[in-house]
């Protein structure tokens, strides 16, 4: 069994990202088989709790504040109604349910409101996930204590081209919110978008960055960029669909015992790149027809994909590097039957 390692060169990620595609591939899938049963995919559903608005000046996303997108803004949702999708989710086969808010960081008064929803949502036997911008290191305690099992905070790209995105936050104030979340005992979410216009050089520093945090994220997040319009990367050359691949099945051969997620982006992909990304070592999605404020897709195409492809939805608390615990009588029979 390969060693798990958190000692990377950025060289020896250059170099696996350049194999020729189908040793890379191979060395995917054997690492994928050692740790995983590569027919299951987890399936998490997206809530946005608080849409638009965002102090932030991140270049791809629609919900900020600086860019001028129609979009229609929300304050944070009332708790029956993040009751109601999670219910809805669960019904469909959703294993964890994320809530994200488009927040630079919340206030101590906006988190006692999601702790709420935290609370409401783990009593339905769902995993949680929440995703609220920087933490201090009490409010990550917070969210723990409160049960919270997941904490989503994507690097997003390397430290060099970070400055080209973002200008408002730090590559350093984004590690150290992974700090506090997994010094307060949750689970960390935490990857990047990919077809931004960075170089593979970048791909192969956001990976580092990932795979030689002290210990690996228990899921990986990889987004393919979903270009909306009055956004500053709207326009951005597209991504080489193979080159997207060969980072999924990178992470996968770094981060052998994490979930890497098929994230944004399905939408635009086909059922056949789908299908190459699963062969590459991902196994998580987003199901539900909306993803925070753009579409994913619909619930019947990826029914009928799973069916199609015979991959069946990961039982929930299946987390090879450290077991969540809130693990509950969750309903999958929707998704993946023939
Ligand atoms: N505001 C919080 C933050 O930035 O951490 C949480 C919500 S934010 C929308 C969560 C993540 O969504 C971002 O870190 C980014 O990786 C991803 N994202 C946002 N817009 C995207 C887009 N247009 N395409 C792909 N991923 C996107
Ligand atoms: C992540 O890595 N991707 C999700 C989730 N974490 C919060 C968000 C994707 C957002 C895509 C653009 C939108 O729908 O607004
Ligand atoms: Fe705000 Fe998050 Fe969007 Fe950046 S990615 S603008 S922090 S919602």
């Amino acid at each position: 069994m390969s060693r798990i390692r958190n000692d990377w060169s950025v060289e020896e990620i250059e170099s696996l990202l350049g194999l020729p595609f189908n040793d890379l591939i191979f060395a995917a899938q054997r690492a994928h088989r050692e740790h995983f049963d590569p027919n299951q995919v987890q399936v998490s559903t997206l809530l946005s709790i608080k849409t638009g608005a965002c102090p932030e000046d991140c270049g791809y996303c629609p919900q900020s504040a600086h860019h001028d997108v129609e979009l229609e803004r929300e304050r944070l949702l009332p708790l029956e109604e993040v009751r109601t999708a999670a219910r809805s989710a669960r019904e469909q086969g959703a294993t964890r349910f994320c809530m994200g808010a488009a927040w630079r960081n919340p206030t101590d008064r906006n988190l006692e409101r999601v702790i709420e929803m935290v609370q409401v949502v783990r009593e339905m036997g769902l995993e949680t996930c929440m995703t609220l911008g920087m933490l201090t290191h009490e409010q990550a305690v917070r969210l723990a204590d409160a049960g919270l099992d997941y904490y989503n905070h994507n690097l997003d790209t390397s430290p060099e081209f970070y400055g080209e995105i973002i200008s408002t936050r730090t590559y350093g104030d984004r590690l150290e919110t992974l700090d506090h979340v997994r010094a307060a005992g949750m689970s960390v979410c935490t990857g990047g978008i990919l077809g931004m216009g960075e170089s593979r050089r970048d791909r192969a520093r956001l990976l580092q960055q990932l795979a030689n945090l002290p210990r690996h994220p228990e899921s990986v997040p990889i987004n393919q960029l979903v270009q909306v319009e009055g956004t500053p990367l709207f326009g951005v050359d597209a991504l080489d669909p193979f080159e997207f691949v060969r980072t999924v099945a990178t992470a996968r051969i770094l981060m052998p015992k994490s979930h890497v997620r098929l994230s944004a982006g399905r939408t635009q992909m086909t059922d056949e790149m789908q299908a190459l990304c699963f062969l590459a070592g991902a196994n998580s999605v987003f199901y539900g027809e909306q993803l925070l404020t753009t579409p994913n897709p619909e619930m019947a195409r990826d029914q009928t994909l799973f069916t199609r492809l015979g991959i069946e939805p990961e039982p929930a608390g299946n987390d090879a590097g450290n077991p969540v615990t809130t693990a509950g009588d969750t309903r999958v029979e929707h998704l993946g039957q023939a």
